[in-house]
């Protein structure tokens, strides 16, 4: 925990620096085939699932961006597992999946991480430090503003979501 501690503000930075300090690792020539080799290897069971979205916000964008990051608590609340594919919000050109990682000389840095499994024991987690969204080409938005969005899941279909605009984070779920 002292660890996750101390390296909170190297996060905070990261998540709002990476767009224009791209991470060592150039992009693979064939994006496409590199992304799908590390993104593919999940697979959930076909099923029917519903989806209970349990927080959901988004910073305001540093001056000067148009980009920021976004967090989610999502949770099943019927069936055993399913998949978040995808995340739209209206008005932005393109939202990511990010997580961090730490590099061998101890630098964090974050990159697309693909779709994430939500299960039946416990909440799928986007918060600051950990997994978050990326909001790519967003108009500016404001404190105490909601942005409306679509989460796309692979059983339970397109479920919306509306973000908060905050600049710190909400009260966490009971069971967060
Ligand atoms: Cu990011």
């Amino acid at each position: 925990m002292r660890y996750y501690l101390a390296f909170f503000p190297v996060l905070a930075l990261a998540a709002c620096g990476a767009p224009e300090n791209p991470p060592a690792d150039p992009p693979p020539s064939s994006p496409q085939s590199g992304m799908a080799a590390m993104e593919n290897t999940v697979s959930v069971a076909g099923q029917q699932t519903a989806i209970d979205v349990r927080a959901a916000w988004m910073r305001p964008h540093p001056a000067g961006r148009d980009v920021t990051a976004a967090y989610i608590v999502v949770a099943l609340t019927e069936g055993a597992e399913d998949l978040l594919q995808a995340v739209q919000i209206e008005g932005a050109d393109r939202v990511e999946l990010h997580g961090h990682f730490m590099t061998e000389d101890g630098v964090m840095q974050m990159r697309e991480i693909g779709p994430q499994r939500v299960g039946d024991d416990g909440p799928l987690v986007f918060t600051p430090g950990g997994r978050h969204l990326m909001v790519f080409g967003l108009p500016a938005v404001t404190e105490g503003a909601t942005v409306s969005g679509t989460l796309i899941f692979q059983n339970a279909g397109v479920v919306p979501v509306s973000f908060d605009v905050r600049s710190m984070p909400p009260g966490l779920p009971a069971d967060y």
